[in-house]
């Protein structure tokens, strides 16, 4: 079936989104990022309606190869491009604050997080690069403010806790804020979870299941949400906006023949809304 997939995509698009290896997650951090094998999966406002569509990053000896597709669903890949350097982590922000999200990649050298944004999607020059975080850090990005589209954070394993370093620009400077969210073993999320005033933040973490935690405000405090979706041995997680009403929530994604992706529209345990596969 899966092979089916892919051989209609070919020839609907001339290109094939690569094949899965097992979920695992990313250093230096205790916790990190989470990929299969070569390939990442992330999702993104590709065409700027509002809603979230996903997309898969093939981490090739000649760089970064993004295919990204519109809609949360199986088919075509709409936007296909090279953008960074072998070992990138890929990004996902709306830098320029309008026509959805941009990309973006990170790294670390020189013993510094160092970003390069670009507000296309398709191969060219970064828009931006500078260094915000150190070789301890792992990046986020969100809508801290509300305004102006998405900018920039780092966080890393501090003690037994997770401290973020929230920066309202999509540039080098001092955070505007720091804080301990989550504890160690988590990995950072972000969303919007209620709809308004920009992102909050959460933690993703590995148990039997997926066990999710979420607070509404970038900043610490207690969560405001707590539930488990998906499978902690075996998943990567992601979050978007997948119905296009404005809030966002959670998502996940598994080896099971191909990569699965499994979308749930509401914040709480249950079934997804959209199982397919990408
Ligand atoms: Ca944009
Ligand atoms: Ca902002
Ligand atoms: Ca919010
Ligand atoms: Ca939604």
């Amino acid at each position: 079936m899966h092979r089916l997939l892919l051989s209609l995509a070919v020839a609907v698009a001339g290109l094939a989104v690569p094949v899965p290896a097992s979920a695992s997650d990313v250093t230096p951090a205790s916790a990190g990022l989470c990929r299969f094998g070569n390939q990442w999966v992330i999702s993104g406002d590709w065409d700027g309606n509002g809603g979230d569509g996903i997309g898969v990053v093939d981490d090739t000896a000649d760089g970064l190869e993004w295919f990204l597709r519109n809609d949360p669903g199986s088919g075509a890949t709409d936007f296909h491009f090279k953008f960074g350097a072998k070992g990138d982590m890929p990004l996902v922000g709306d830098w320029d604050g309008k026509n959805g999200d941009g990309i973006a990649v990170a790294r670390w050298a020189n013993k510094k997080l160092q970003w390069q944004l670009r507000n296309t999607l398709s191969a060219g020059a970064p828009d931006a690069s500078f260094s915000y975080g150190s070789d301890i850090d792992l990046p986020v990005v969100g809508d801290w403010d509300g305004k102006n589209g998405d900018s920039i954070g780092a966080w890393h394993l501090s003690g037994n806790k997770i401290e973020w370093s929230l920066r309202n620009s999509a540039n080098a400077g001092a955070p505007t804020t720091i804080f301990s969210f989550g504890a160690k073993g988590d990995r950072a999320e972000v969303g919007d979870w209620d709809g308004k005033s920009g992102d909050g933040i959460g933690t993703s973490h590995r148990g039997t299941g997926m066990d999710w935690i979420l607070r509404d405000k970038a900043s610490a405090g207690s969560p405001g949400k707590s539930f488990t979706f998906g499978d902690g041995k075996t998943d990567c997680t992601l979050t978007g906006d997948w119905d296009g009403d404005g809030v966002d929530s959670v998502g996940i994604v598994r080896n099971q023949s191909g990569r699965e992706w499994q979308l749930r529209n509401a914040l709480s345990a249950g079934a997804p809304d959209y199982t397919f596969k990408y």
